[in-house]
């Protein structure tokens, strides 16, 4: 502090009297940290140690080997001159030279430290971190991002959170021309669309909007993991149609490509058309693999309200985490917090209550191009240019999507069922009166969830039916169904057993297969977007066979989940995140 005071005597009057300002708020704080006897201890002819920014010197603890980036700043303008030799001497860099603040911007190597603060003429070292003071300050009103509490995840410069795993969109496609959200994070785009295989983007604007809510970093519209590389699996056209065989091609992709592009969460903002059992439905199948393989799937409820019979994939399958929408009504306290009209809910054939957990999904500001036929449909839905506000489990998804992703950044061991177990265990209180099942198990609480260390296993029970099969982990649906025949009461699911017999066969004749989804599936709500369909009907049957047949069986030998996979995470992240 000495120090600090003999440096202030060479300044101009307006300038001192900011640096007093600023020696006062140094003082304090130290006298904090050290009950207030440093002041007069040093002699006057040696040198203080540098005043250290204490977000820098816990970042350095945390991680000796990482790269700080830094402001140095020095006792006066001579000692200024010496500055670049100290930190090259230490092993940094220096970025910029500032002389209006007699210092430089550097980035050294975090065991260094100390020894920098050590350096002759060294003043200050602070940290060299991002202007806009509080990071990803939600400018969305419904605060969702802090309702759900993954704002904490976010990290700091000084501590920056871990790094996580890719997540992959499939959707409509991802507009990845938008810097301020997606940076350079969108690794790769895949159209699988059978429907409009040419198509580049998104043309419609809903997987945008979904990848935005996973990971965008807008600072005013930031997503659930602000720093995940994202991978977009376009199945949709622009009239966000897909065929079910392009979304099991996608999960087909995913599979093969998991360990390339460091993917571990999957996110589908859509359902399908048809009603099935799970375990014969190829698109549930298809995310079971997935699932089996180590990633985390991720789906939509549907918006077609409740309670209702839950028998569409991917909403219908037990193993994946299925998630409803949540109205935060503009509180931080979810106990208010109730379940969207829309937001579907309900046992289905197999008698499995769906959805896991709700997450907000009302009224969800993201991005979408201004272009793209969803902005046409809602034009008076524009929040900002680029940017719709619109509700949807479509919307909610995503948000535990992003999370999923931050779980395990933090626990890279986890298996898809340990964060599902996480997720739930943890999920807040919605209001009371909420329906029954309405809300799953409650509201996301990212924070609380990345905080578990044992998590529960909610599939438990149903793994008890796992088999292996051709080298690959799949249900035995005899076995399954034969037990709850047996004992429905067992899944305490009373429509189990009616549902696996005589409800069975006239259920798929009264429904149509394609003529009665528009209005069957998405409610009339100028805030849902009716977007998150995979409407088929004349391709459905070709499509079955040729998506489930092929390329299937050969792939699933040639996995290395574990081994390859420690190497793929660090590769295949430290690229786009920046480290
Ligand atoms: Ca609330």
């Amino acid at each position: 502090m000495r120090a600090r005071t003999l440096r202030l005597g060479s300044r101009q009057t307006a300038k001192r009297y900011r640096s007093i300002l600023a020696a006062a708020l140094f003082t304090l704080v130290a006298a904090f940290a050290v009950g207030g006897a440093g002041a007069g201890v040093l002699p006057a002819a040696v040198p203080a140690p540098a005043v250290v920014d204490p977000v820098v010197s816990a970042a350095a603890a945390a991680d000796p080997t990482r790269t700080l980036h830094v402001l140095v700043q020095a006792r006066d303008p001579q000692a200024a001159g010496r500055l670049v030799a100290a930190v090259v001497a230490v092993g940094g860099t220096v970025r910029w030279s500032l002389s209006i603040v007699d210092g430089v911007a550097a980035d050294i190597p975090a065991a260094a430290l100390q020894t920098l603060a050590a350096s002759d003429g060294v003043e200050t070292i602070s940290l060299d971190g991002r202007v806009i003071g509080s990071g990803f300050a939600p400018a969305d009103p419904n605060l969702w991002q802090s309702v759900v509490g993954v704002d904490r995840l976010w990290g700091n410069d000084g501590q920056p959170a871990p790094p996580t795993p890719t997540i992959a969109i499939i959707d409509s496609g991802v507009d990845q021309t938008r810097a301020e959200d997606f940076g350079g994070r969108v690794i790769t785009q895949v159209n699988l669309s059978s429907r409009d295989p040419n198509a580049a983007g998104d043309d419609f604007g809903h997987g945008t909007m979904v990848a935005g809510l996973a990971a965008g970093a807008s600072s005013a519209y930031p997503g659930a993991a602000p720093s995940a590389s994202i991978v977009s699996i376009r199945t949709a056209d622009a009239h966000d149609e897909s065929l079910v065989s392009d979304v099991v091609a996608a999960a087909q992709w995913v599979l093969d490509n998991r360990v390339a592009y460091g993917i571990r969460v999957v996110n589908l903002s859509l359902l399908s058309g048809n009603p099935s059992s799970f375990i014969d439905d190829p698109l549930d199948q298809a995310l079971e693999q997935l699932w089996f393989n180590g990633i985390v799937v991720v789906a939509a409820a549907g918006n077609i309200g409740g309670p209702v019979r839950m028998d569409y994939a991917p909403a219908s399958d037990p193993f994946i985490i299925v998630v409803g929408a949540a109205e935060t009504h503009a509180t931080l306290d979810t106990t208010d917090d109730t379940v969207a009209s829309f937001s579907a809910y309900g046992r289905g054939w197999d008698g499995f209550t769906r959805p896991d957990l709700v997450a907000p999904g009302r009224y969800m500001i993201a991005p979408s191009p201004a272009t793209g036929a969803l902005t046409a449909e809602y034009p008076s839905n524009v929040a900002a240019p680029g940017y719709l506000r619109l509700s949807g489990t479509s919307f909610a998804a995503p948000v535990v999507a992003g999370t999923a992703a931050q779980l395990l950044a933090r626990h890279p061991l986890w298996t898809p069922d340990q964060v599902k177990g996480a997720l739930m265990e943890t999920a807040q209180q919605v209001a009371p009166g909420t329906p029954q099942g309405a809300a799953g198990a409650g509201e996301l609480d990212a924070a609380a969830a990345a905080a578990v260390d044992d998590p529960i296993n909610p599939n438990a029970a149903i793994n008890a039916y796992l088999v292996r099969d051709a080298g690959r982990t799949v249900l035995d649906g005899e076995a399954w169904s034969h037990a709850v025949q047996q004992s429905p009461g067992t899944w305490g699911a009373p429509a189990a057993a009616q549902a696996w017999g005589s409800a069975w066969g006239s259920a798929w004749g009264s429904y149509a297969w394609g003529s009665a989804w528009e209005t069957a599936m998405w409610k009339n709500d100028a805030n849902v977007a009716s977007a998150s369909g995979a409407a088929w009907g004349s391709a459905w049957g070709s499509a079955w066979g040729s998506a489930w047949g092929s390329a299937w069986g050969s792939a699933w030998g040639s996995f290395a989940w574990g081994s390859a996979w420690g190497s793929a995470w660090g590769s295949a992240w430290g690229s786009t995140t920046g480290g």
